[in-house]
């Protein structure tokens, strides 16, 4: 029998906040599987690294014996969720969301153990609302109390438009809930707000609130803003073994070790002790290289981790990537022979092109063809022959 500190304690890891402790206490000594809810609008069709914070954090309660209910807003997508946001979303057509909710079922059970994951889509009940259902779910709040929420408020007091159905939407999700009865449910850092606002409809419904649990957002490769596709600083569940791995090996030392509290099973005890090797002296890369090949592993597999490796190390010689290089950022497209030289890496635009036609540039270790090519929002190690190197984000 696993006792309910040792329980307690895993499910807490790399959490950032829990609302409360206490009813998650007294929801697990019921002792029956719990239900789990995780939403995602499909808006973006591809999975990052950065979702799968929240993910491995369902598979943990999974292989507690809980129940995930992974629920895609097909219905909340045509809405468009206000968190974080300072302007209107553009709506979603609903074959967006369908082609989108179909990529999602397909990568979340790398992580998911689908015999343990029942998927819903909101509009089966939100669709079945009606003006009178809306009209009742919204007495529920307070415009007092809506704007008490960060990017409303900030929005209200900069006379920046709130439109009425962005009020609308953090009820539809804690609808959700109470439809659900969820036990508990995950989120980003930025789903608090919606969270709690299931907790609350839950209880007026007469159930008991659920659990909200929220995971904090993993910084991208650029080492600064949250990972995003439209920032260019994510990694792709699917994307091949050699990237995903050149990705990872790109990041800085800093990044490596939150990266490693989010994204890595390892034991804590294991990566604190790898924390005090690195700075007895032992090189950061070698424990980046066991990221790399964990994270490959997990979403490819093991053979493939260690080709990936391999193939990794051939391409930059073994040795050849500086522990430290210069880091820099542009803002806006630049075309490479101006990155390079803005990087430093080499003295004119001239240089640059010649370096390119003879094949000496290499982007994350693959040889550049086209010295005008026009670099949009990425992060990436940039090499010039042998010994040159920077690592550069383009916003
Ligand atoms: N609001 C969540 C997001 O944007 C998605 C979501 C939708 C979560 C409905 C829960 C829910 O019931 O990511």
């Amino acid at each position: 029998m696993t006792d309910m500190n040792t329980v307690l304690a895993e499910l807490k890891r790399g959490i950032e906040q829990i609302f409360s402790e206490q009813d998650l206490i007294e929801k697990l000594k019921e002792k029956r599987p719990l239900n789990v809810k995780l939403g995602a609008d499909p808006t973006a069709p591809d999975i990052h690294l950065g979702h799968t914070v929240v993910l491995n954090k369902l598979r943990q309660f999974q292989e507690l014996g809980h129940q995930v209910m992974f629920l895609i807003g097909d219905f909340t997508g045509m809405v468009g969720d206000p968190s974080g946001k300072n302007t209107t979303r553009p709506p979603l057509t609903r074959e967006d969301v369908l082609r989108n909710a179909e990529t999602y079922k397909q990568q979340i059970f790398k992580i998911l153990d689908p015999q343990k994951t029942k998927i819903v889509f909101n509009s089966e009940w939100l669709g079945q609302l009606g003006t009178e259902g809306m009209i009742r779910l919204a007495s529920n709040y307070t415009v007092a109390r809506m704007l008490e929420r960060d990017d409303f408020k900030k929005r209200f007091a900069n006379n920046q438009p709130i439109a009425i159905h962005e009020f609308i939407y953090p009820l539809l999700q804690g609808y959700d809930s109470v439809h659900l009865q969820a036990d508990v449910e995950l989120g980003g850092t930025d789903q608090t707000f919606n969270l709690l606002i299931g907790r609350e409809l839950q209880k007026s419904a007469g159930l008991k609130p659920q659990v909200a649990i929220t995971m904090p957002l993993l910084v991208g490769l650029d080492g600064e803003k949250k990972m995003s596709k439209s920032l260019g600083n994510y990694i792709g569940v699917t994307e091949a073994p050699n990237e995903m791995f050149g990705k990872i090996m790109s990041i800085s030392d800093q990044l490596m070790w939150d990266w490693y509290n989010l994204l890595s099973f390892r034991p804590l005890e294991e990566i604190a002790q790898f924390k005090q090797e690195v700075e007895a002296g032992r090189n950061p890369r070698d424990v980046k290289v066991l990221l790399a090949k964990e994270i490959v592993a997990r979403f490819h597999s093991a053979a493939e981790a260690d080709a990936a490796e391999q193939e990794f190390i051939n391409r930059f010689r073994k040795g050849a990537l500086p522990d430290e290089m210069p880091e820099f950022t542009f803002e806006g497209e630049i075309g490479l022979a101006n990155l390079l030289k803005e990087a430093g890496l080499v003295a004119s635009t001239s240089e640059a092109i010649r370096m390119v036609q003879q094949g000496g540039v290499k982007i994350d270790g693959n040889k550049a063809e086209d010295a005008k090519a026009l670099i949009g929002p990425s992060t990436a190690v940039y090499q010039v022959g042998k010994r040159k190197f920077a690592r550069v984000s383009v916003k």
